[in-house]
């Protein structure tokens, strides 16, 4: 038994070591939250890391309470037991005391929730769009006279097309491509069912509803992959409707931009555009 305990901590060990790269994904055995790539990320684990503080203060009272009472009603212990049923003063304390912890904890959870809402003058705007199932993009900034604007499909890339360096089940042909430390607005929705555009190391889980338009806004830290999925069962290929976001610096998203705003097939690979 002791045995499988040691191979199974030195396997998670060792896929800690594995996995250095900087693509933003779970990895196997991995336990808590993927490295933050915006403020809100950051936020959102610093408040559960907060609330497992108070978590666990709690947790703790009543077990001690539970185990207390147990031992002290035990007739061996204490052969004549209490007959109260009754106590204003108890039963105001165990009141109050939950309304004011939850009013306490109300209080960055509302803060935090508020600034996920909040759109700060974004620089750039993209249209998500989920399909049954697979992704597809609009850059409507860039649109010409005619109104056709850059926009591609994203397809999950297939275990017989996967290339050294490609994460299976996560990587697509066309990667989402988005500048780095700029405000970033994205606009989702979906064109047949319900869809979640959904990427944990950016806090970001929006519902994709048909003729509804949702509006998340993100601020990406650092240059990285960041991977996510599809978060709404939505059909029999929902879990191979990968989201892949380039994150690069202002400089490589306007040459990349504007390769895209002249290339007329917006179906080629956008990520070896980039390379070039
Ligand atoms: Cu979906």
């Amino acid at each position: 038994m002791c045995k499988i305990y040691i191979t199974l901590i030195l396997a998670y060990l060792n896929h800690i070591s594995l996995y250095p790269c900087l693509l933003d994904y779970a990895h196997p055995w991995q336990i808590s939250f993927q490295d933050p790539a915006t403020p809100v990320m950051e936020g959102i684990i610093a408040l559960h890391h907060d609330l497992m503080f108070v978590l666990a203060i709690i947790g703790t009272s009543v077990i001690w309470l539970l185990l207390r009472t147990t031992y002290l009603f035990y007739h061996k212990n204490n052969p004549v037991p209490s007959s109260i049923t009754h106590g204003t003063t108890i039963e105001i304390v165990w009141t109050v005391t939950p309304s004011i912890i939850l009013m306490v904890i109300a209080i960055p959870s509302f803060a935090l929730l508020y600034s996920i809402d909040e759109v700060i003058d974004p620089a750039v705007t993209i249209k998500v769009i989920g399909h049954q199932w697979y992704w597809s993009y609009e850059y409507s900034d860039y649109s010409d006279v005619d109104g056709n604007c850059v926009n591609f499909d994203s397809y999950m890339v297939s275990d017989d097309d996967l290339q050294l360096g490609q994460v299976r089940l996560l990587d697509v042909d066309n990667r989402v491509v988005l500048p780095a430390n700029t405000h970033v607005r994205a606009l989702v929705t979906a064109t047949d069912v319900l869809h979640s555009w959904a990427i944990p190391s950016l806090g970001i889980k929006m519902d994709a509803c048909p003729g509804r338009l949702n509006q998340v806004s993100m601020f990406i830290k650092r240059e990285g992959v960041f991977y996510g999925q599809c978060s709404e069962i939505c059909g029999i290929q929902h879990g191979f409707m990968p989201i892949a976001i380039q994150a690069v610096s202002v400089e490589d998203y306007v040459k990349w931009i504007a390769v895209q705003a002249e290339c007329n097939d917006w179906f080629t690979n956008k990520v070896k555009l980039l390379e070039q």
